[in-house]
């Protein structure tokens, strides 16, 4: 839990400018890009973005199984990944003696776009992972703590609260750890819709994933004279279009005034592979009540 004292500016900083490291073109071409893949810069105005993208360093990680971060240490830096795969690894509290080259269980693995190190700056705690390079190594970029907390922290931390009851309520992740849902809410946006717009229409494209946060909606589909699904608080739709990349297969239209969070085709690749399996079969359920004719296809 986050004590109030944690979410303080940091008291040294009443005077602080943040750092400004210059960078070759080709840098600043390469961190734009690695940048571009991560939710969390993506809710930055320009200036702060500019201030953050002065102060990242590069560092290079020129081979396998670098620590870059050691659980139980102070949190430093925040990291995002240019190139690369990075392992994360933990071990529970009480198994590591002293000096312990032991790691723990690996719980995931990081690559370029991503970002690590950020749960430590926020709450003020210790590392809660050793994070250590895969493959040949890689890039990282790394974020002091005080822009971190002053520039990027504000936003990340808000949402990440905002959206956390909500996600505990969502059925289809309720088997994630909360810190796969706190990466979820980094991603989420939320769109507000009127009573009988289209959240989705029939035969578009599908470029998002929704989950409905309050009012309800309605799935129609051409052909067929009468509603073919009702959403309340906690559903999903639009799925789909992005596991199967198809058009999307039913309108869904605002029952009243609806709020949806939002959730890109990219947050949802990278997000919801664990929950893919829970999505299909919950679809079946859903073309079910679609299509009667279908039925002998999708139920084994
Ligand atoms: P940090 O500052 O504590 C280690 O330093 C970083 O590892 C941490 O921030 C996160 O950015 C990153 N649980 C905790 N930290 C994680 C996890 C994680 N994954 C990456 N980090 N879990 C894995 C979830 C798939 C939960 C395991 C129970």
């Amino acid at each position: 839990s986050v004590s109030a004292e944690s979410m303080q500016p940091d008291a040294e900083s009443s005077n602080w400018k943040p750092p400004k490291h210059s960078k070759t073109p080709d840098q600043l071409d390469r961190l734009k890009k690695a940048v571009a893949a991560n939710f969390l810069f993506s809710q930055l105005d320009e200036d702060s973005f500019s201030t953050v993208l002065d102060a990242l360093v590069e560092k290079s990680i020129p081979a396998q199984n670098i620590k870059v971060i050691s659980q139980g240490d102070e949190g430093d830096y925040f990291y995002v990944i240019e190139q690369g795969e990075f392992d994360i690894y933990i071990h529970s509290s009480g198994s590591l003696q002293p000096g312990s080259e032991g790691m723990g269980n690996k719980v995931a693995t990081i690559g370029p776009g991503g970002s690590f190190g950020e749960l430590a700056l926020m709450y003020n705690a210790p590392r809660a992972a050793t994070v250590v390079s895969a493959g040949k190594g890689g890039l990282l970029w790394a974020l002091d703590r005080i822009t971190f907390r002053r520039i990027l922290m504000t936003s990340a931390f808000e949402k990440r609260k905002m959206y956390e009851g909500f996600l505990e309520d969502v059925p289809l992740l309720s088997s994630l750890k909360p810190y796969e849902r706190a990466k979820i809410a980094d991603a989420l946006e939320t769109v507000k819709f009127g009573d009988g717009e289209n959240i989705i229409t029939e035969g578009e494209p599908g470029d998002a994933f929704y989950l409905l946060e309050s009012g309800s909606a309605t799935a129609y589909k051409q052909n067929i004279d009468h509603p073919v699904k009702e959403y309340t608080r906690g559903d999903f739709f639009g799925e789909l279009a992005l596991l199967d990349d198809k058009p999307r297969a039913a309108s869904i239209v605002a029952k009243g005034a609806v709020k949806v969070a939002k959730l890109g085709r990219d947050g949802f690749k990278r997000l919801l592979g664990p929950v893919e399996g829970l999505m299909r079969r919950e679809e079946y359920e859903g073309v079910e009540q679609l299509d009667p004719l279908s039925q002998q296809k999708t139920v084994t």
